[in-house]
């Protein structure tokens, strides 16, 4: 039987942890357990078959790492390793042989280098290997980030015809460590026609009760669950689980009362526990026939689209503007990034791209607009284009669930437009204009739209998936027809029962006093029961009419947050900030690298460098920090800001005049210790150092204890510096100075960075703790004298 119809018939059982069943049958610390499929390949299959006997239906190959970037290190071959792991388990008589994909182990843009397409390209070597080898289904898990397990997911599906899994990993807070949470994630990847989504790893049952009742709300296909046997603690050097497999089945048996379908374990879990398990399988799976809600995603948030006013910025558009055009022409994407910070700030829930301009590559440009906005807010996207290929580039590379802007009911149109909206699972706006233009009447528009919905079904678009946009027309050159937009707006929700979006600004065009006419027709437009409008969310005016809409229309519950910006001092509208004036401080906040170097600038005329390190870098740095361990930013807003103050750094090094230092007082290493790749700190370190005539050999960031050693002996050196700035590395700073000893090298340590303090320091057997910057410089003044 197929593995798409077997699941409809009883809850699925798959297997649990190979690593800790290999770790049991000979695998040693550090060895590549992919190797095993090779070497061993006799152990694999007897782990399988421990699984089959113990009651799984799928078992799942050995292959969690064989990707290239893994497996090149010791030259093995993808295809050599996942050939033999899907051989190993389908020795094993199981019925059904699932191809493990795992992360690749590196970060994808912005947060590491790896782009998509090669992500794809990796993910694309697995699936054609493993498909060619006769695995039965595929599944992607333990992805923390919605883009990479995008790159897999379209890989598997343009590589195979096998079913698709994936299941992500999230952290005590329900949230994967890059900051996605379980709505985002399970609206997000279920849009991509996957055929079962849900959770693995990280956490034991008991923790991902929450989660997983999250992920059946909002999933359109069966949910799966794999957890480890407890949260993970170390023992003696090991790492052990505390659940018994009773304990673990009896959760995983609630999971089940509550619909999910597939069940099995990940880490620490053995063929005890899918034993266990085995007693729980015979019930039905619950029956699926939701669609997905009107939703989109980013990485970091969902917008609902139903029973709330959604604001879709419209300032990414070089239509009318000339500043925009230019950045486009000239590749200035932090123009772009700055336009997407604004808009976000201004209160936009979506923001509209579009980069069209006839002169430049549109879908290259498009991919690139998409990720720096991406990696500068954490809005939802709507990528607009009237070229397909653009619209393509655009939703591929996209972290979660956008829009299309647009489609019409032109024949043509459709047949280009929906294909891709099927394919990616995003949502469109329907334009209600066909091969005729726009009909006067609001019946005339109706019609479209029924037209686009209808053909859309054919594609096995849902309705839930179109926002149609029954177009204004302007006041200027055809006012009569401005009222027939509102009645069709009324009309279409109506009949239809579909959302709908509207591009305002329209309506002004031709006249004086254009927000005037924007915010009044806009008011209007809400009252027909218009959802989503496109509008300019730095308009004061207009932002004003969404905020008293949303307490009138009973979504800003006891008006907080039109209190909170319309009273008082706070008042928005009398209040004159200029975004020009933004501080160093914010703008280390919002992450605005271009305008950080500008900004130091103009500082240093009247502020000594120190002073701006210690008044401005560390406390924005250290805001950023507490926002980020209290759940308010993520990983990616870490970087952008880390980034910011790294340009900024450059205008302060450059200021002190390094270049006249006279001889040197000195040579000193400097290092951020291994596992540690913050290196903001020991940089201002060096800097200081060097401004006071030493000599620095900075050895970077996650630096091997053997390279300070070996540079230690050859430089003769009498002082190394050492930074560590995470509770888990002040262990490798231990270890280096331990190792310092034993090599006998004649030097003093000293050691700074966020989290040390004296007793630290102590305790890791350093000579001296730097507080600051400053103060690493009394010490070495007080070494070298
Ligand atoms: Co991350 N990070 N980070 N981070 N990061 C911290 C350190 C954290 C405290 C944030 C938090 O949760 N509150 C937390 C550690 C928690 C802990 O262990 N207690 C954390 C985490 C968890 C992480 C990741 C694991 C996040 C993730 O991936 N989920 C990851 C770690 C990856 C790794 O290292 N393996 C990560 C990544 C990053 C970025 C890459 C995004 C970025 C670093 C970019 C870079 O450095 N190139 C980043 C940043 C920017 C921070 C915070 C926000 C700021 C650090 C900083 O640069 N401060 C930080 C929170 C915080 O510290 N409040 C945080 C400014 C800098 C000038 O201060 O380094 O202390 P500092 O240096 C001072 C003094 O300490 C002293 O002089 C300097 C000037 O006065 N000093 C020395 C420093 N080194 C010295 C050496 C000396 C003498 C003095 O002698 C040799």
């Amino acid at each position: 039987m197929e593995f798409r119809e077997f699941l409809n018939n009883k809850i699925v059982l798959f297997d649990g942890a190979m690593g800790t069943m290999l770790q049991q049958n000979g695998l040693k610390t550090g060895e590549l357990p992919e190797k095993f499929n090779i070497t061993h390949p006799e152990v694999v299959t007897h782990i399988h078959q421990e699984y089959i006997k113990a009651g799984s239906d799928v078992v799942t190959t050995n292959t969690f790492g064989a990707n290239a970037l893994k497996l090149s290190i010791e030259n093995l071959s993808v295809e050599k390793v996942i050939t033999s792991a899907v051989q190993c388990a389908k020795k094993s008589g199981a019925k059904y042989v699932a191809l493990d994909i795992g992360p690749l182990g590196e970060l994808l843009e912005p947060m590491g280098t790896l782009t998509f397409e090669r992500a794809y390209k990796l993910f694309s070597e697995q699936v054609t290997a493993g498909a060619a080898a006769g695995a039965d289904l595929i599944i992607i898990e333990t992805q923390s980030d919605i883009l990479e397990a995008k790159a897999a997911i379209l890989a598997a599906k343009e590589n195979s015809d096998l079913p698709v899994i994936c299941t992500m990993s999230y952290e005590e807070g329900g949230r994967t460590f890059i900051g996605t949470d379980a709505v985002t994630a399970t609206i997000s990847l279920c849009s991509l026609g996957i055929d079962a989504v849900g959770v693995n790893c990280s956490l034991g049952p008991k923790e991902m009760l929450p989660v997983v009742d999250t992920i059946l709300k909002y999933a359109n296909v069966p949910v799966i669950v794999q957890p480890n046997a407890g949260i993970p603690r170390n023992e003696n050097e090991h790492t052990v689980y505390d659940i018994s497999p009773e304990e673990f089945a009896s959760y995983i048996s609630i999971m089940i009362d509550n619909g999910v379908s597939m069940v099995g374990g990940c880490c620490g879990t053995t063929s005890q526990f899918i034993a266990d398990l085995a007693a729980l399988t015979n019930r039905k799976p619950a029956k699926i026939k939701k669609n997905l809600i009107p939703a989109v995603t980013s990485s970091l948030k969902t917008v609902l689209l139903s029973g709330k006013t959604t604001v879709i910025g419209e300032r990414i558009n070089p239509t009318g503007k000339k500043k925009l055009k230019q950045a486009l022409k000239e590749n200035d994407f932090d123009y772009i990034a700055n336009e997407a910070i604004n808009q976000t700030n201004a209160g936009a829930n979506v923001l509209d791209v579009n980069v069209g301009l006839p002169e430049i590559n549109e879908p290259e440009t498009m991919k690139h607009a998409v990720k720096e906005i991406q990696a500068v807010s954490s809005l939802p996207l709507q990528i607009d284009s009237s070229d397909i290929n653009t619209i393509e580039a655009g939703v591929r590379v996209c972290r979660g669930r956008p829009i299309i802007n647009s489609v019409n009911g032109k024949k043509a149109v459709m047949e280009r437009v929906f294909p891709i909206v099927k394919k990616y699972g995003t949502m469109v706006v329907g334009l209600t204009l066909d091969e005729k233009g726009i009909p006067e009447t609001a019946e005339g528009r109706l019609k479209i739209a029924e037209n686009i919905i209808s053909t859309a079904a054919e594609y096995g678009i849902p309705k839930d998936s179109i926002v149609i946009d029954c177009l204004v027309l302007t006041a200027s050159a055809q006012q009569s027809q401005v009222m027939e937009t509102l009645k069709a707006i009324k009309l279409v929700k109506q009949k239809l029962g579909v959302l709908t979006v509207l591009g305002v600004s329209n309506v002004s065009f031709g006249l004086p006093s254009r927000p005037l006419i924007n915010s009044t027709f806009l008011a209007a437009a809400l009252g027909a029961g218009l959802d989503a409008p496109i509008i300019n969310p730095l308009s004061s005016e207009i932002m004003s009419v969404i905020d008293t809409f949303r307490v009138l229309n009973y979504e800003d519950k006891d008006a907080a947050s039109f209190i909170n910006k319309y009273s008082g001092e706070n008042n928005a509208l009398i209040k004159t900030e200029m975004l020009s004036n933004i501080s160093l401080y914010d703008i280390i906040l919002q992450g605005r690298k271009d305008e950080a170097q500008k900004a130091v600038r103009e500082l240093l005329k009247t502020d000594a460098p120190l002073d701006i390190i210690n008044k401005i870098f560390v406390p924005a740095l250290n805001h950023v920090g507490s926002a980020f361990e209290k759940g308010e930013l993520f990983l990616p807003q870490l970087i952008r800001s880390a980034e910011t103050v790294k340009n900024a750094f450059e205008i302060i090094r450059d200021n002190m005049n390094l270049a006249e230092c006279g001889t040197s007082k000195g040579k000193v290493i400097l290092a951020t210790v291994k596992g540690d790749i913050h290196d903001i700190g020991k940089n201002i370190v060096k800097m200081l150092l060097q401004s006071y005539n030493y000599e620095v050999i900075d050895l970077g960031k996650d630096v091997e204890i053997s390279t300070i050693i070996d540079e230690a002996k050859k430089n003769d050196i009498r002082l190394i510096g050492l930074s560590a700035l995470m509770t888990t590395t002040v262990k490798s700073m231990k270890e280096t100075i331990e190792s310092l000893h034993i090599y006998k090298i004649p030097c003093k340590t000293m050691v700074g960075g966020a989290v040390l303090t004296p007793e630290y320091a102590d305790m890791v057997g350093a000579d001296f703790y730097a507080k600051d910057a400053m103060d690493a410089v009394k010490i070495t003044e007080s070494v070298f004298n």
